[in-house]
């Protein structure tokens, strides 16, 4: 078995550790990405010339012919197991887990696991569509505050989904890690991420870095056990770096040009 995608997408980040709580040896691949960088260093001229230059969105690392070939969506993760291929962090997560049950990603009786399934849709359906659009919004130079204003609207409607949906912890859902602390974790902390890459937090209350969540408090118990948890933990700590990173580079096609050139395969 194998993965193919970057550290920097919060999706890989999820299979990664659930690979890492089930001692799961997963290595990861990073796709040919050749096509992405066919026309790069033009694109980088082009933008030198003109700053303002209306060029087509850059490929990332997911929508590639390589990857088009073996995931018709086009999106990293997909993994390779003995040669099949799975897309969908959330449906590899499950995999991983059925194929090595020991420790359980699941809990044990119908209701629970119907819970925690619960959450996980919640978590991809209202409140993860919203985390990479905010990222856009970083830079004040190109931000739109009608897109920003739609977005804390239906960003704070997802935390109180979330909030009441959530089991009465100190996990997502009971007293043991399940799929849905993975899934949660990951949005959450890209969550996080795109706010404190701002002084001003986007001007969005949800999340102060010293107070999380101050007016959900479960999901801010959530949050604490989270973040004190030494797996959970130190693999939230290992992708804020990469996330930060990224963030840097979204301000302008220029500087995400250069981000990905910095990831180009050496020939
Ligand atoms: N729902 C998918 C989302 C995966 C996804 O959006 N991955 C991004 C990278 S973070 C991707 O491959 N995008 C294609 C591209 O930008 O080229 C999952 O949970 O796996």
């Amino acid at each position: 078995m194998k993965l193919f995608g970057v550290t920097a997408s919060p999706f890989v980040g999820r299979v990664q550790l659930v690979a890492e709580l089930k001692g799961i040896d997963l290595p990861l691949e990073m796709p040919p990405i050749e096509s992405a960088f066919a026309n790069l260093e033009q694109r980088l001229a082009a933008l030198e010339q003109d700053p303002a230059a209306a060029l087509p969105p850059i490929q990332f690392m997911g929508d590639t012919p390589y990857i088009r070939q073996i995931n018709p969506q086009g999106r990293i993760p997909t993994l390779e197991c003995d040669g099949r291929y799975l897309g969908e962090s959330a449906a590899i997560a499950q995999f991983l887990d059925e194929r090595v049950p020991d420790p359980p990603l699941m809990p044990d009786d119908a209701w629970s696991r119907a819970k925690v399934r619960q959450l996980c849709l919640v978590c991809d359906l209202s409140l993860t569509p919203q985390v990479f659009p905010l990222a856009q919004q970083i830079d004040p130079a190109t931000r739109d505050e009608g897109k920003l204003r739609e977005l804390t609207v239906e960003i704070e409607r997802s935390l109180f989904e979330l909030e009441h949906v959530l089991g009465p912890g100190p996990w997502a859902w009971s007293d043991r890690a399940t799929l849905a602390d993975v899934l949660m974790g990951f949005t959450v902390q890209f969550y996080q991420c795109v706010l404190t890459t701002t002084p001003e937090h986007l001007g969005m209350t949800a999340f102060d870095p010293a107070r999380p969540f101050p007016s959900h408090p479960r999901l801010a118990a959530w949050w604490a056990h989270l973040s004190q948890d030494p797996v959970f933990g130190t693999a939230m700590d290992r992708y804020r770096g990469q996330y930060r990173e990224w963030f840097g580079s979204l301000s302008t096609p220029r500087a995400f040009g250069n981000w990905l050139k910095a990831r180009a395969p050496r020939p």
